[in-house]
């Protein structure tokens, strides 16, 4: 018998066709039973019904048989083709069918309750823990909670703050101004106490925690970018002795039992007279650090008592009412509490960090 080759000769006996085209049809019918998926039975295709596939080659003989036995073989040869195709085409509509089904399978077994990546809680802000801390203590002192914008005007953030147009108290805080002539981003939470007293009439006592900006170089204890806690107490017979006080009481609820030793001093602003700054021990050294700039001391607050202008400028009579008021540097006691040696840390947002509180 003569022995079928690979590039199957012209010659080969009919029996062999036979054989041959069974043996075909069997192997691609077990193959494509043994192909479990989709990709399985696309290699199954390629190896038999490809372009150089087992039956495509086979097939092409054809071409090269004599005109008699085209005559005789041709229906043979096209019905492996044809046949082939359609038991593939069979084959494939199943294994679709089945994967379809194991999806919707699997959809429908889908326990949501049942897939956790571990739960991820969020948490507040240190400085608006801190805030919160402040605001609870003026609240219960029967103060108001107030705000004022960011986007400011010069006339609220120096002018009605007794800050003359070529005073040169302006500049002491180095400002962001925007394109949009007269306008800024506040440096101080002051200009809330402008936009309280125009709206309200004594007795006024507001606290406003906001964000203040400031175009200066940043170091372990400056930010361009920080936060504030304006106080201002409007009424009859406000003394010094009351915004000292009002201070040690806001002071002792934020650092509790911890012993930092604050100093005042002279300060001057020319929104308030006599003017005063309060400072803290610095926590992080003995003999000084780039902290505390080597002086052992952090300045945390400015204050003092209401100038008469201010109050004549928002249309109350200073013979007949006094206040104080006060821009705790809010950032910086959130170091101090905290002991966060740099505050620039406070506005990574790196979660490594935020974690901690
Ligand atoms: C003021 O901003 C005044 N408005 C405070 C005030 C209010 C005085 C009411 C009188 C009456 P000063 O520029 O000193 O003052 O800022 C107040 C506090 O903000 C400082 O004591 C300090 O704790 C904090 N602070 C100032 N500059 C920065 C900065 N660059 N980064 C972080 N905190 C700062």
């Amino acid at each position: 018998m003569i022995k079928i080759t690979e590039n199957y000769q012209i010659g080969i006996l009919e029996m062999d066709y036979v054989s041959k085209i069974q043996e075909l049809e069997q192997g691609f019918g077990l193959a494509m039973a043994q192909a479990s998926d989709l990709n399985k039975l696309e290699q199954v295709r390629q190896q038999y019904l490809g372009r150089s596939g087992l039956i495509t080659e086979f097939v092409k003989i054809i071409k090269e048989l004599s005109s008699e036995d085209k005559k005789s073989w041709g229906g043979e040869f096209n019905r492996l083709k044809i046949a082939s195709e359609q038991s593939y085409q069979l084959r494939l509509q199943e294994l679709q069918i089945a994967q379809k089904r194991q999806v919707e399978l699997e959809r429908a077994s889908f326990d949501v309750t049942a897939y956790q990546v571990g739960r991820q809680f969020g948490s507040l802000h240190p400085c608006s823990l801190i805030s919160a801390k402040i605001e609870d203590v003026f609240i219960s002192m029967g103060y108001q909670i107030a705000d004022g914008p960011e986007i400011e005007t010069e006339f609220y953030n120096f002018e009605a703050l007794n800050v003359a147009k070529d005073h040169p108290a302006r500049d002491m805080q180095d400002t962001f101004w925007l394109n949009l002539p007269g306008y800024l981003l506040r440096t101080q939470t002051s200009n809330v106490q402008i936009h309280t007293m125009q709206n309200q009439q004594p007795p006024i006592a507001i606290l406003a925690p906001g964000r203040v900006y400031r175009s200066e170089s940043t170091d372990a204890s400056h930010d361009f970018a920080f936060m504030q806690v304006e106080g201002l107490l409007v009424g009859r017979d406000i003394s010094m002795a009351n915004l000292l006080a009002t201070m040690q009481v806001c002071l002792q609820a934020i650092f509790g039992q911890q012993r930092l030793e604050i100093r005042v001093r002279p300060g001057f602003f020319p929104f308030v007279e006599p003017g005063v700054e309060i400072d803290m021990e610095c926590p992080f050294c003995k003999q000084g650090c780039s902290v505390c700039k080597r002086t052992r001391w952090i300045e945390i607050c400015g204050a003092g008592l209401v100038h008469p202008n201010v109050l004549r400028a928002v249309g109350a009579d200073p013979d007949e009412f006094s206040g104080f008021a006060f821009g705790l540097g809010l950032t910086r006691v959130v170091m101090l509490n905290y002991g966060i040696n740099d505050i620039r840390l406070l506005h990574t947002n790196r979660v490594a960090f935020l974690q901690q509180f």
